[in-house]
Order: C-alpha cells, then structure tokens, then sequence
C-alpha cells in the first residue's frame, strides 16, 4: 500500500529535528516537507544548505513493526531511498552514483544527500526518522556556496522541476516496495546500488569515528556494509564512514 501523509511546513530548523520531537504522536507514514530550514544538517552536525525554496527539505517517520529487536537493517532504508530516488531522476532523463553511504552524486556533484535517524527510550524503538534533501531548483550561485562541488536538476534539464510532483513520485515508489524491502532488507536492491557505487574496484580512503583507511572498495556485503581491502591484504568491512577520496 502507498499511503502517507503529508505536512507542509514554511520554515522549520530542520525537518529531522522536528520529526525527532514529535515522534511519539507522529504516525507511522507521515511525511514533513519544509519550503526552508534554518538549521539543516547532515551527520556530524555538517550543514546542509536549506535556503532557496522549491527544493526538497523532508523527513518521513517510519515505525515498521518487526517482531525481532535487531534494529540494524535501520540504516538500509537510507539506502533503499537512494535507490527510489535514482529511479525517479530516470524519469527526468538523468543517471546518478551512489557514494556510500548515504550521497547520490551526478558526474561527482552532490543532488542529494540522506540522514536516517532512530528514536529509543529505554531500549524500546520508539520510531525512525528518514531525511532527505535534494536539490531541484537552485542556481550556480547558490551552489557556489557550498564547500563541495554540487548540481542541481533544474541545471541539468534546463527547466525548473515541479517539487510536489517530484515528491509525489518519490514517496509512491517508496512506500509502493518498502513493504518488500522491509522484508528483503539490503539485498533486495544491492544489484542496483553496487551498479551506481562506481567508487567500486578503486582505490579510495575512508574516514571513519576512530580512524583513516585506505583500501580498494571491493563490494557491499548483504547488510549494505562496504567491505575494503587495504594494503596488506586484510578485509575491513565499514558499517559507517566517509568516504573522502577516491583515485581515478
Ligand atoms: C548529508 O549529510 O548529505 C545528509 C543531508 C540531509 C539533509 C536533509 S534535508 C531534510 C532533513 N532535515 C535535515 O536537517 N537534514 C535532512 P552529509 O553526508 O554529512 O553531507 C553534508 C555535506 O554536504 C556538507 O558538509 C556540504 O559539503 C554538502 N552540502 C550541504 N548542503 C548541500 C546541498 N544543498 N547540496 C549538495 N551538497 C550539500
């Protein structure tokens, strides 16, 4: 089933701040979409740019019922919108990367960027958080201000971008095989997302909480892990990271 329900907000701090606030009364499903944010951000409190309106700002709360407490497949349904997301961009004509874990890249500039967030109290899920930022409608000013090369669809069709109707796409085919992918988990699309992740096979470095590896990408397991083989021919396998670098 593909229902959801959606609040739009005219300015917010950020969607996932609201939604985390709100998760114990927010039902399963719902959806908050924000013209502008005055504090977005990505993980590790970096900042995303949530200025110019008609771009997508939006968090969906998802509180799946599953009846084993091993809450790590949370982190694939970042994983699994970016997927749904690549799909729709295929509507407009337009083929992205993936760069693990959670950025869609279009001839290296950023698009999009997601941020999944878990909500416990007391060791009881209370819900999840998924957010996503993408930008539809900026100009090169704009993105100049940003501290990594990004793009934007309106520059890469040469028109604006309808934001509700790309939403509309966006949250149909989402929930349309979240049932599924609640059931599959990652491998239900790691054909797909070993496809775009063209980092794969290259030499790249990774910055993780504790330390800096660098390795060849060799592919993802079936929980959506990256597994590298540095140097001295050791398997590493990264549930998170950043990836910083990645030679040509
Ligand atoms: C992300 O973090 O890419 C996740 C961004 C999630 C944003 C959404 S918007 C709705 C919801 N509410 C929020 O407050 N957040 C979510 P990360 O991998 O940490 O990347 C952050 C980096 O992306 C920044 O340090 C910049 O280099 C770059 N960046 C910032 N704004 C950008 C933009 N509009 N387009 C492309 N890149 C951007």
């Amino acid at each position: 089933m593909g229902l959801y329900t959606i609040m739009n907000l005219v300015e917010v701090d950020s969607t996932n701040s609201y939604v985390l606030r709100k998760l114990d009364t927010l039902p399963d499903r719902s959806v908050i979409l924000a013209e502008r944010q005055t504090a977005g951000h990505g993980r590790l409190s970096r900042k995303w740019a949530s200025d110019v309106p008609q771009n997508i700002y939006m968090s969906l709360v998802l509180k799946p019922q599953k009846r084993a407490r091993d809450y790590s497949y949370l982190k694939n349904l970042t994983q699994y919108m970016s997927i749904v997301f690549c799909e729709v961009l295929k509507n407009y004509n337009v083929e992205a990367d993936l760069k693990w874990p959670n950025d869609v890249l279009i001839k290296g500039k950023k698009i999009a960027g997601l941020l999944g967030e878990a909500k416990f109290r007391n060791e009881r899920f209370i819900g999840y958080v998924l957010g996503i930022g993408v930008n539809l409608n900026m100009d090169y000013q704009n993105l100049e201000d940003i501290d990594q090369p990004a793009i934007s669809l309106n520059l890469l069709t040469g028109k604006n971008v309808d934001r509700d109707n790309f939403v509309s796409q966006l949250l149909e085919r989402f929930f349309k095989g979240y049932p599924e992918f609640l059931h599959v988990g990652f491998p239900l699309i790691r054909k797909n997302y070993t496809e775009r992740s063209t980092f794969l096979s290259k030499r790249i470095t990774v910055v993780t909480f504790k330390e800096t590896i660098i390795g060849t990408a060799i592919e993802f397991t079936v929980n959506g892990s990256l597994m590298l083989r540095t140097d001295d021919g050791r398997e590493k396998i990264l549930t998170v990271g950043d990836i910083v670098k990645i030679k040509k």
